[in-house]
């Protein structure tokens, strides 16, 4: 019981993360989902749903005004995503570098978006990008409700 204790006091960071529409098109989710289960952590809450601009307006707001912002924010809407929130020790940063670079050229073979995108408007995948972020996306995207909080009997094995 001890360990477990050690375990959740250490691992209890969350992020957003999102498939965005191409990667659901594509047959990704699956893979992305995996690689995240696989690292070790552990997944509070899903949902596949197609969102309106005005709710990725909200999401966005931070770009709001950039060249892209309206067909990134026309992209986003046109089809189903998978929203997830992930929890786990430096799960923000850790996110963001399985992720890869914004721009997939610039993005390691080994990373999601470097394993499977080219382009910067087609890149896959969402990560949110501080602490800060990820509590403002979390809140954003799912009821407080929805957001699962267990135990996984293996985290005793995945934090010493
Ligand atoms: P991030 O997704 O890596 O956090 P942000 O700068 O937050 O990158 O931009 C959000 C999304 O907007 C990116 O994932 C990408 O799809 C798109 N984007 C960012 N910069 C550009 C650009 O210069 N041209 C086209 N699309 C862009
Ligand atoms: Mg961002």
């Amino acid at each position: 019981f001890a360990a477990f204790s050690r375990a959740m006091s250490k691992s209890g960071e969350r992020t957003f993360l999102a498939v965005k529409p191409d990667g659901v098109q594509r047959g990704l989710v699956g893979d992305i989902i995996s690689r995240f289960e696989k690292r070790g952590y552990k997944l509070v809450a899903l949902k596949l749903q197609q969102v309106s601009e005005d709710h990725l307006r909200k999401h966005y707001a931070d770009l709001k005004g950039k060249p892209f912002f309206e067909g990134l924010v026309k992209f986003m809407a046109s089809g189903p995503l998978v929203a997830m929130v992930w929890e786990g020790l430096d799960v923000v940063k850790q996110g963001r570098a399985m992720l890869g670079e914004t721009n997939p050229l610039a993005s390691k073979p080994g990373s999601i978006r470097g394993d499977y995108s080219i382009d910067m408007g087609r890149n896959i995948c969402h990560g949110s990008d501080s602490v800060e972020s990820a509590k403002k996306e979390i809140e954003l995207w799912f009821d407080a409700k929805d957001l699962c909080d267990y135990k996984k009997a293996n985290d005793v094995w995945v934090y010493e």
